[in-house]
């Protein structure tokens, strides 16, 4: 854990993450979801049965929730909703978590703002 906060420090610079990478597919990642401003792909290192990453295609200043502003309004809405869509797709609707870390003592690891949506299994509260 203490590693993954190093880590987390060391990230938030607002340079490029992973993320870009797999925005642009030069990372091969397992789409869920996709329209003009959301992606959603399963997450590499899965906490759940079905875990998957929901980001803006465009970070546009969010590297964390903690960095939102007004404008960013419209598309933190889109993403909400862009969570219910994977739940949907993936025959988790009736229960589902969605997570957001944000910072260095959240455990955040890429600085570009991503949802964590997670079900499949019963999930515990509080989470840790
Ligand atoms: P967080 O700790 O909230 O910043 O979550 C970052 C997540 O990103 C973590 O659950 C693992 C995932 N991840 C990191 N690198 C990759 C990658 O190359 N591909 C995919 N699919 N997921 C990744």
């Amino acid at each position: 854990e203490a590693v993954a906060k190093a880590a987390a420090i060391n990230a938030d610079s607002g340079a490029p993450t992973i993320i870009d990478k797999i925005v642009s597919k030069e990372i091969p990642s397992t789409i869920v979801y996709e329209d003009d401003k959301v992606l959603a792909f399963k997450d590499i290192n899965p906490q759940a049965p079905v875990h998957v990453l929901v980001i803006p295609k465009c970070r546009d200043g969010l590297t964390q929730l903690g960095k939102a502003e007004q404008r960013h309004g419209e598309i933190l809405g889109q993403l909400l909703y862009a969570a219910r869509m994977v739940a949907e797709k993936e025959g988790i609707l009736d229960g589902f978590r969605v997570v957001i870390n944000n910072g260095p003592s959240a455990c955040q690891s890429v600085y570009h703002l991503h949802l964590h949506v997670l079900g499949g299994r019963q999930m515990k509260w509080p989470p840790g």
